[in-house]
This record gives C-alpha cells, sequence and structure tokens, in this order.
C-alpha cells in the first residue's frame, strides 16, 4: 500500500535545488512518486511505508543540506 508524506523545506526556492531533491528522493527504494514545490517549499512523496518510513526521507533531505518538517 502506498503512503503521501509532506515537508516543509526551509530555503527551498530555487529550481536547481528542487532538481537535486527531487532526484535524490526518487533515487530512494521504496519512493514511488515526488512533488516539489519551489514555489511554497513544500514536496510531497507517496512512498511503500513497508520499506522505508518518513524518517528516512526526512533523514534524505537532510543529506543533502536542507531542514524540513513534516507537516502532514
Ligand atoms: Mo538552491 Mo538555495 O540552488 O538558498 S534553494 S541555492
Amino acid at each position: 500500500s502506498n503512503r503521501v508524506c509532506k515537508f516543509s523545506i526551509q530555503g527551498l526556492t530555487c529550481i536547481s535545488c528542487t532538481t537535486t531533491l527531487e532526484y535524490s528522493l526518487q533515487a530512494l527504494h521504496g519512493v514511488q512518486k515526488t512533488l516539489v514545490s519551489p514555489i511554497n517549499g513544500e514536496v510531497g512523496v507517496h512512498y511503500n511505508p513497508r520499506i522505508l518510513t518518513y524518517n528516512d526521507i526526512l533523514q534524505a533531505i537532510n543529506d543533502i543540506g536542507f531542514e524540513a518538517i513534516l507537516i502532514n
């Protein structure tokens, strides 16, 4: 089954970083789809909770240098 989590990413404003973030998240095993908006600095991630948790996704966001807050 699928789950969706959404993060607010601090300081995410440019297309370059948005693309980097999107590729990094899509490279994670268990991530099915990402929706990144540099306009509001948010990212939605569709993932399989049997394979990874939202904390793994948060870790991946942190690993590329962004702070993030889970918003749902
Ligand atoms: Mo980017 Mo940042 O490529 O302040 S969102 S630099």
